[in-house]
């Protein structure tokens, strides 16, 4: 067989219809199958050149993309990734899992998924600049509040969204909520930040609780984590703060492992670092004080952590696609993890979730990112529907519709796994898998049908 022309985008469609294959929507109500083509191609597709100017006054010129790829729920809503790796098949697996993981968090928006090939480390901050500058140019006339809401993803921080944000204002004379994940003190909605780590932890809480009837927390639990950015970041505080030990981080040349946990301290020495696209060696050497003695941990180059952490309960991915393998979710499971919850985007191979789903006999749990990861973009959403209404809430008001927000997601995803799991699954954990890509899907489906997209 010939290899798909799009890997990356043919791995989330086959994810989501073997889902929905695998249970009985389909005999139940066979016209959803109509639903399936319609919505695998976006709905429109920019792409674009962004031709910029480098400090040495040479132009370079990167590939620039936006995939408007459904806006059924809402304004399509989704991130900008910068990152060489950047390519249509990714941003349009991206764009899709969106589209689901939207519908998830019961707020309105449609999915879609941005970005460049621009490799924004080693680069100064005025590039970086001009960088987003040249981008937004570009990107300015196909965005707005009530059409597409882009934000941060991999390369993309607060930095680079307030300079994009400059520029479309500067360009258009309008101050709307076109970005999300602005500063706090214009516009940004308190705990985005925040909201994908701790919402990937509170989603965590509710698999735990129900798995143990209640009778076991995060506290005393050993957790892995892989990355060392924005979502990797939070999660490790949150879940540090709920009496767990952080067993690891990583970044793209390597990981880091503390038997005895890493401190609160450590990861904000990294968070500080990671801003100047520092590495985790160099961070780890260059704060020997603080990585060393009774706080010491180990750096091993060239490997990512889940085969060198040891005994874990819990596995949360927050790095990047494609992040663990069939051999690694083997090990985990081998090392005692429980709970597999991902933080990143399509963070497991197929081979690694077939070996979770196959120990759910064995009461392994898997949650697939379009529900664990729903509560950074559903802050996103409650960012727009600050800046519509011209008001700010408070963190610990955020924080709280967070919290429902990934607790009626695990909710739904449970009680729709039971609902649609054939008879032979029935006396395991369900599906989270099943349940999320089924909850997900039935939303935006209805209302294709609903909109005459469908029929
Ligand atoms: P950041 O850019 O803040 O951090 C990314 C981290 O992952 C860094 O540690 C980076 O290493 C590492 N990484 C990136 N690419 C690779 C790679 N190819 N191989 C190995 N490691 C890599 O991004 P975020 O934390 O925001 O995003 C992490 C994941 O979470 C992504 O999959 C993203 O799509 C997903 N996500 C993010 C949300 C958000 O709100 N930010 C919301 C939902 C999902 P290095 O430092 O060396 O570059
Ligand atoms: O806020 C957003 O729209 C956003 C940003 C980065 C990643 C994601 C995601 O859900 O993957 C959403």
């Amino acid at each position: 067989m010939a290899l798909p022309h799009e890997p990356e985008f043919q791995q989330a469609y086959n994810e989501l219809v073997s889902a929905l294959e695998d249970s009985t929507l389909f005999t139940e109500k066979p016209e959803y199958k109509k639903v399936i083509p319609v919505v695998s191609v976006p709905e429109r597709i920019i792409q674009f050149r962004v031709a910029w100017e480098n400090d040495n006054g040479d132009v370079e010129v990167n590939n620039g993309y936006r995939v408007q790829f459904n806006s059924a729920l809402g304004p399509f809503k989704g991130g900008l990734r910068f990152h060489p790796s950047v390519n249509l098949s990714i941003l349009k697996f991206l764009g899709f899992e969106q589209i689901f993981k939207n519908a998830l968090t019961g707020l309105s928006m449609g999915g879609g998924k941005g970005g460049c090939d621009f490799n924004p480390k080693g680069r100064t901050d005025s590039e970086i600049r001009r960088f987003c500058v040249a981008f937004m140019r570009q990107l300015a006339r196909y965005i707005g509040s009530d059409t597409d809401v882009p934000a941060g993803d991999i390369g993309v921080g607060s930095r680079e969204v307030g300079y994009m944000f400059g520029a479309y204002k500067q360009m258009q004379n309008n101050w709307s909520g076109i970005l999300t994940g602005k500063g706090l003190s214009w516009g940004g909605s308190l705990i985005r930040p925040e909201a994908t780590g701790y919402g990937v932890v509170y989603f965590v809480e509710k698999m735990i609780e129900k798995a143990t009837g209640g009778k076991e927390s995060f506290k005393g639990k050993r957790v892995a984590i892989s990355g060392s950015g924005n979502v990797a970041q939070y999660a490790a505080l949150k879940v540090i703060e709920l009496g767990s030990t952080v067993v690891s981080l990583s970044d793209s040349k390597g990981c880091i492992i503390s038997q005895t946990g890493i401190t609160p301290d450590q990861i904000k020495a990294i968070a500080a670092a990671k801003i100047h696209f520092k590495t985790l060696e160099e961070i780890t050497k260059e704060s020997a004080s603080l990585f060393s003695g009774s706080n010491e941990v180990q750096y091993i180059a060239g490997v990512r952590p889940w085969t060198h952490c040891g005994q874990v309960d819990v596995a949360l991915p927050s790095a990047t696609q494609n992040e663990v393998s069939g051999e690694e979710a083997k090990a985990l499971v081998e090392a005692g993890c429980k709970y597999v919850a991902e933080g990143s985007n399509m963070g497991s191979t197929k081979e690694a979730i077939d070996v979770f789903e196959a120990n759910r006999s064995k009461a392994v749990w898997y949650a697939p990112g379009k529900a664990a990861n729903c509560g950074g973009v559903a802050v996103s959403g409650l960012e727009m529907a600050q800046n519509s209404q011209r008001v700010t809430w408070a963190a610990e008001e955020v924080d709280e519709k967070l919290k429902n927000i990934m607790y009626t997601c695990f909710d739904n995803c449970y009680a729709t796994a039971a609902k649609y799991s054939a008879e032979k699954d029935a006396e395991n954990l369900p599906s989270l898998l099943k349940g999320a890509n089924i909850t997900g899907f039935i939303k935006v489906a209805d209302a294709m049908f609903d909109q005459g997209e469908v029929f």
